[in-house]
């Protein structure tokens, strides 16, 4: 499948600068509510470009994949409402699909045929709880294995289950990279209490890292903590967290619906406090990948 590159990614790619590209589900009306989806958006495309890289936005638009939109695609993409994981691709290109906004499986694979090694996201999704009865692993965990990509993000989801999404990250054989932390981050919260495998403190030695596992032909997760402050209160997190489920459960809500109505739930039920915090995440992760992007290819 071919993928269009925006002309800024173009740009970059003849003068040799670096690429991050960019989910998109977490900036439509599936990820953040408006203005908040707006703002991160505009937030993490300021960030990597503070840094000297190329920001790319990937998406389905008009039935063609693309890697970094143009200044008219972008209000498309915030009112988009079609999620679109790596196996709706071909689907979504086939029947000229308006605009689909990517999960980080769509994004990697997108990223992997544009050549880009370095993606950028808030929280991947990983191993739902209760994935024994209901089967539900999301397909980013797969993606990240198999796609030459470095995936920056503050760790998964809280609403996973965090052990378990560890435990098939290692049988998928993804390195789990901690920048300057030793515990896996949960998302709006800096730590999950869980070790991360390989702690590394310089984006020099990330960089190094992603040269020699994409140029093996394989990807690796690399996590950051939420910006000290910028942490949701823990109590307010789990009370609000547990609301969410239960409500879940409630609706009989299933498949790739979860992740946006427990995001949703979140942040009804913290009066809208889970915003800042996830929009300040996704802004640092850019960053970060910005950073280690522009070193990849020293
Ligand atoms: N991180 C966020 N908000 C999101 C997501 C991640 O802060 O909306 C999205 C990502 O696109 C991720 C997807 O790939 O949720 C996972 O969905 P699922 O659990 O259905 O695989
Ligand atoms: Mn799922």
């Amino acid at each position: 499948m071919d993928v269009i590159l925006g002309a800024e990614a173009q740009q970059a790619a003849r003068d040799g600068n670096a690429i991050v590209a960019l989910e998109s589900t977490v900036y439509s009306t599936l990820g953040l509510p408006a203005p908040h989806n707006e703002d991160a958006l505009q937030g993490c495309l300021n960030a990597i470009r503070a840094v000297g890289a190329v920001p790319a936005v990937t998406a389905v638009i008009d039935g063609q994949l693309r890697a970094g939109l143009d200044d008219d695609d972008y209000p498309r993409l915030l009112a988009g409402t079609r999620k679109i994981a790596e196996r709706d691709l071909a689907a979504a290109v086939a029947t000229g699909l308006d605009v689909g906004v990517t999960t980080v499986s769509a994004s990697l694979a997108i990223a992997a045929q544009a050549g880009i090694r370095a993606f950028a996201t808030g929280g991947i999704g990983g191993v739902h709880r209760g994935s024994a009865v209901t089967g539900d692993v999301s397909a980013d965990l797969g993606a990240i294995a198999r796609h030459p990509v470095a995936t920056f993000s503050a760790g998964a989801k809280s609403f996973l289950d965090l052990p378990m999404t560890l435990e098939k990250l290692e049988q998928l054989g993804v390195p789990v990279v901690g920048y300057q932390c030793d515990e896996f981050p949960a998302f709006t919260a800096r730590s999950s209490g869980l070790p991360v495998p390989i702690r590394v403190d310089s984006a020099d030695v990330v960089a190094a890292i992603v040269r020699v596992q994409t140029a093996a032909n394989r990807g690796l997760l690399v996590v950051t903590p939420v910006p000290e402050g910028h942490a949701l209160d823990q109590q307010l997190h789990d009370e609000a967290l547990d609301t969410a489920l239960a409500a879940a459960d409630d609706a009989g809500v299933h498949g790739a619906a979860v992740t946006p109505f427990v995001l949703e739930r979140i942040a009804h039920a913290t009066e809208g406090r889970s915003l800042p915090a996830n929009i300040a995440l996704v802004v640092n992760n850019a960053t970060l990948a910005a950073e280690v992007a522009i070193r990849i290819d020293e």
